[in-house]
């Protein structure tokens, strides 16, 4: 009787200690309000913080909370999104349990037109730093997406409101591809996209990457028209020196992409000699040997 009571103990123990085992394993992917709070603010980013399992889109939320008066550092995060938006109205998908979504009403002092023009790469560049420090190589594809070897990873979508001549607020959204499950099916978009899990080995903390990627805008934040971020953008930008087919609404061309100018228009070099400016519109960049260039992004 005593020795099937130690025998029952004993695998009790066991038992105990493979639940807690799964727990861990559970929490250090578990995405939720109250664990995101405790690691926030950062670089004055993340407070107040609005955390929700599902909305239509961030950045419509961010938009109408600034337009209440939300105070600079505000972020706004979904587990999910059900009308997420690209660039144009194209939509971005956000399915459940699986990826970043999340907007910054950012009301920065002496906003120019250099420093707006950088926001949205401020925030493909910080998504490249985060993936670059857990050891997955990634790239900015001009002007707002993030791709790696396998396809696009993120998508950043920056809106402002003015008041006259003035700058009242930006929305920075970005959406980041975490776990497979992300990932949308190669019909439903006009580039390959990828996931960050899909790149490394084991799974990855969310909140985790959430909170490095706004400690990271937060501090280039304050150096948006330094020449230090300008020649980050440019060493960070996918295709740099390589052939390249850019299209837009009534235009294609191909053309050497030699970098960007200090507003982050593409400098493209044409057979002919000749360096031309290009940006400010719907434009699509792709390399020009999509097979060849692609793995090695650069
Ligand atoms: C973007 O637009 O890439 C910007 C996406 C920004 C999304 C964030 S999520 C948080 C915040 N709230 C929002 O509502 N939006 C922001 P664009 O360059 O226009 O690319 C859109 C295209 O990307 C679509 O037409 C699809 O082809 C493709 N796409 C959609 N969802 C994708 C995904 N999860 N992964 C990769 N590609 C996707």
């Amino acid at each position: 009787m005593i020795g099937g009571l130690f025998t029952f103990c004993d695998r009790t123990a066991d038992i105990v200690r493979w639940h807690k085992l799964c727990m861990d394993g559970y929490n250090s992917n578990m995405f939720n309000k109250k664990r995101l709070k405790s690691r926030l603010p950062v670089e004055a980013i993340g407070e107040p913080l609005y955390f929700y399992k599902t909305v239509p889109s961030t950045n419509d939320r961010a938009q109408a909370l600034a337009q209440e008066g939300a105070a600079h550092g505000t972020l706004v995060v979904a587990d999910e999104q059900t009308a997420g938006r690209g660039r144009f109205q194209r939509s971005w998908s956000t399915p459940p349990r699986s990826a970043l979504a999340l907007s910054l009403i950012l009301r920065p002092e002496d906003i120019t037109q250099v420093v707006l023009a950088r926001m949205n790469m401020l925030g493909a560049l910080a998504v490249v730093e985060s993936l670059g420090a857990l050891g997955l190589e990634a790239r900015i594809k001009w002007p707002n997406d993030v791709i790696v070897s396998d396809g696009k990873v993120a998508g950043v979508l920056t809106e402002g409101s003015w008041m006259g001549e003035d700058l009242e607020y930006t929305v920075l959204g970005i959406g980041l591809n975490v776990s497979p499950k992300s990932v949308p099916d190669r019909r439903e978009v006009d580039y390959p996209a990828a996931c960050v899990e899909g790149g490394l080995e084991g799974k990855i903390s969310r909140i985790g990457l959430l909170v490095d990627i706004i400690e990271r805008i937060g501090s280039w934040l304050h150096m948006l028209d330094s020449e230090q971020i300008h020649s980050a953008f440019e060493g960070a930008l996918a295709f740099r020196g390589q052939p390249v087919k850019i299209s837009g609404s009534d235009m294609e061309l191909t053309g050497v992409l030699q970098g960007l100018t200090h507003n982050c228009r593409l400098r493209i070099a044409l057979a002919a000699g000749e360096v031309i400016i290009l940006g400010g519109e719907d434009m699509q960049i792709r390399p020009v040997d999509m097979d060849r260039d692609w793995a090695t992004l650069n």
